[in-house]
This record gives structure tokens, sequence and C-alpha cells, in this order.
């Protein structure tokens, strides 16, 4: 039981525990309202929170939680471990504790052990803040929300044909005329590089690695009405509110696209310490076969001269890739085969059961439906290995979640297309299959409510699901 004594002990001083350490304290001290603080130890003590890092590696995502009457002992060979452990104590913690005022109530704790490790090592969810600009408030937020179900990725979709959303210093009018509007023509928005900086080192404080996207050849109006030499006729293009895809892209045949794709990407890997650079690459309809595997090639060279992995929709296996690179399934399994083939990997994210912006079923008042109604039962029940046939879990490297927001105005729109989708998709990328099972899932499921609740999450009461 937590009380006003109870302390959060590190061993031995370490910086990495004590960041988590005082992550945790922020989440138990404001409904506890006990004021629990971290204080460095370098014997495992008899009572409280015992924190230790195991072994000397920093990676490796496993945890050891051993809980009882007096001692809750979280170990691991590493701080996003320990970070893991922690959002399952705050799953075994009375729902209120994610209260933000102090609740009453005692604070029990269910006692035993649990070891736990990871399935895939990219478990991720996917926002488009180009169709409707989300402020830097809402993807921490987001940042939060998909922490606590073990979510170690935020791929950032930053822009597309409504909007450009991220500050280029050496293309200033992307942010002028490029992320003015949005669809529907209300007002856009971008983040600058101060603020970008901030969701990533958020996001680092809390494992999840950031994926910036530019996506192009296609899906580039924005920035083709920023730059008119971008256009094969020089002409820049009207900017664009609507929410048709595949009509525009960059005139692959012009140098000038090249320095320009070099210079964001350059820009970008300024501001990101993780290995990835998204560059997009799909429903580029009206770029020439011919035209786009050159294109994607040299996109994909430039991103490897600035050190980084590229990432990109599975169309992108089109082109010769690098057996580094990332091919993200999200429409045709055969493209992401093609892109195995060359010995690349694969990202799992299906539009059938993966996409959050798919509506729920036909009453559902926001979302689209092109890839089929999804019920929490559907982005629930499938397996990657299953799912994608000849594809090996070896050639995984984990799954993703993507939410579009064409008909997604505002968060609560966008926590109600995702919740409770999302830790579904979530265990699917964190436990093996031998041990998911809807029956059983879904009585978890509905015991979250409360805690859905208690973080003012809208969420959609699914009839499928028992809520408590
Ligand atoms: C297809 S998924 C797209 C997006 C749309 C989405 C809507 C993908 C790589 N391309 O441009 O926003 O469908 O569900």
């Amino acid at each position: 039981m937590l009380s006003a004594q109870t302390v959060i002990y590190v061993q031995n001083g370490s910086e990495d525990l004590t960041l988590v350490a005082n992550y945790l304290a922020g989440i138990l001290n404001p409904a506890t309202g006990f004021g629990i603080k971290v204080e460095s130890v370098d014997q495992a003590p008899t009572s409280g929170i015992y924190f230790a890092l195991t072994g000397n590696e920093k990676s490796g995502e496993a945890y050891e939680l051993t809980i009882t009457e007096k001692l809750i002992s979280l170990s691991s060979s590493s701080p996003a471990g320990l970070f893991y452990g922690i959002q399952t104590l705050r799953h075994l913690l009375p729902a209120s504790i994610e209260k933000s005022s102090v609740q009453e109530g005692q604070w029990l704790i269910a006692t035993g052990t649990i070891k736990d490790s990871p399935t895939f090592g990219y478990r991720g969810a996917m926002l488009d803040v180009a169709r409707h600009f989300f402020s830097v408030e809402d993807v921490k937020r987001f940042i939060d929300l998909i922490s606590i179900y073990k979510m170690n990725a935020l791929h950032l979709h930053l822009s597309d044909d409504q909007g450009w959303r991220i500050e280029i210093k050496s293309w200033p009018n992307l942010t002028v005329v490029g992320s003015a509007k949005e669809v529907g023509g209300t007002e856009g928005g971008f983040y600058t590089q101060e603020e970008y900086k901030g969701i990533v080192k958020y996001a680092q404080d809390r494992f999840v690695t950031i994926v910036p996207e530019i996506d192009m050849p296609g899906h580039t109006n924005s920035a083709l009405a920023s730059y008119a030499e971008l256009n094969c006729d020089g002409k820049a293009t009207e900017t664009y509110t609507g929410i048709d895809v595949g009509f525009s892209t960059f005139c692959t045949d012009k140098e000038v696209v090249y320095e320009f794709v070099d210079d964001v990407v350059r820009e970008l890997v300024e501001m990101t310490p993780g290995p990835y650079i998204h560059i997009g690459g799909d429903e580029s309809h009206v770029t020439a076969m011919e035209d786009y595997i050159p294109f994607i090639e040299r996109a994909q060279a430039i991103v490897k001269k600035y050190g980084k992995t590229v990432m990109g929709w599975d169309e992108i296996a089109h082109a010769k890739l690098e057996e580094s690179s990332v091919v993200q399934w999200w429409a045709k399994v055969e493209n992401a085969k093609m892109g195995v083939e060359q010995g690349a990997k694969v990202l799992v994210s299906p539009a059938t059961n993966a996409y959050l912006d798919m509506q729920y079923d036909s009453t559902t008042r926001i979302g689209l439906h092109w890839a089929g109604y999804t019920e929490v039962d559907n982005a629930y029940i499938w397996d990657p290995v299953d799912i994608a046939k000849g594809i090996p879990a070896e050639s995984m490297i984990g799954i993703e979640a993507p939410i579009w927001t064409e008909t997604i105005t505002n968060m609560d729109e966008l926590e109600y297309m995702t919740f409770p989708r999302l830790p579904g998709l979530a265990e699917i990328g964190w436990t093996p299959k031998s041990a998911r099972d809807w029956e059983t899932y879904k009585v978890r499921l509905g015991n979250q409510k409360a805690r859905f609740e208690a973080l003012e999450i809208d969420f959609y009461a699914s009839k499928l699901v028992p809520w408590e």
C-alpha cells in the first residue's frame, strides 16, 4: 500500500534512475497527495519502492516487478524497462491514481511478481498533423496517452497537400504559405524548430522515439504552393483545403527539387536523435513510375548521407532499397514482400486493422471507411505474422497505428477514434499471440473505463466491450 511515508529509492543515485523515479513520483503525487520523494541508496531497502539497474546494457525493454507487503522492487537492464514497469505498476493501482487532484482512498496494490518483455521493438502510433494541425500541447498529451500502453514510437506526418507543419529555416515560405491553412480552410499552424525540439525531448523522457515524415514526391501541394520552382511549369500551385489525394508531385527532373530535399532532410536530422526519417512515397498517382523510382532512390541516398535510416510507405519498395530501409505496409502486402526480397525491413500497419481513422461502424460520425469499418475486436484480433502472409517475423520491426486527420479536427475527436482501439494495438506489439485472447481482453479493456474517465479521455463505448 502506498502511504505518506512511501519513498522511491534509486540505486546509487544514478541519474537515469532518478529521472524515471521522478516520473513515477509525478504520477503518484497528484492523486495521493503524499508528496512521495526520490532518494538514493546503495543497498536495497526493506520497504518503499526500489529501482535498480541490472547489468550494463542501456537497451532492452524487459523488466521485473516484485511486490511484497512492504516493498515494491522494480529492475531492468535499461531505464526504458523501468519506465514500462512503472506503467504496469500504474495499472495495478486504482484508476483514481490518474486524477489530477487529491483523491480519498486506500492505494492498495496486489502482491506478486511480473516478468515482462515486448514482442516487437517498434510499437508506434502515427499522427497526421498536416490535414488538421494539432498544437504542441495536444501532441504531448498524445505522447502521454500512448506511453501508458507502452508504445515507444510516434510518427509525425509533418507535411501533406493541405499543410506544411515544420519550420525549415532555409525554405521559409513553407511556413508562410504552406502552413497557413488546414482541411476545411480553417487556420493551420506549424511547429517552430524550438517547439519541435521540445516535443522530441518530451517524447524522449517517455522513451518514445519521434519519427518525422516529409511525404514526397506526391502529397506535396503545400510545398508546391510555397515555391514555384518545385513545379515543372515553374508556377506555384494554389493552396488546397479539400481531402482528395494523389494529385500533386514534385518535378522530379529538376535539380532544385533535390537541393530542397537535401535542405529539409538536413534540418530535420539536426532535430532528430532517433534513427528514422520517413520519406512518405505513398499515392504518387501523378508521378510516372520511371520518375518515381529514381526520386525515391535519391531521397534514400540523402537520408543515408545524413546518417539516418529511411522509412517509407509500401510503394517505396518499387525502388532499389537499402537493407536497413523500412517499408511501412499499409495497402499492398506484395509491396512489403518486394521490400523484404531486397533485404529491407517491414513496419506493419494494415489499413484494414490498424488505421485509427477508420470508422467503428456505419454510425460513427467522424472518420473514413475506405478500408472498411474497424470495430474494437477487429483492431485486436489479428497478428502481424499471420496477416502479412509470407513475411517472416524476423523481417518485421513492429507495428504502427496511424491516425489520419482529414475528418478529425480536435483532440476530443482524436481521442474518440484512438480509444479504445489503441490499447489493443499496443498489446499486439507487446504481447505474443499465444497470450492474446479477445474474450479475456475485452474484460480487461472494460476495466479501463474508470482509467479513461480519470484521464478525461473521450472514448467510444463499443457495445462489444463489457464496460465496468
Ligand atoms: C491513405 S495511408 C493515405 C493518406 C490518407 C489515408 C486516409 C497512406 C499512406 N495514404 O493520405 O490520409 O489514406 O485513411
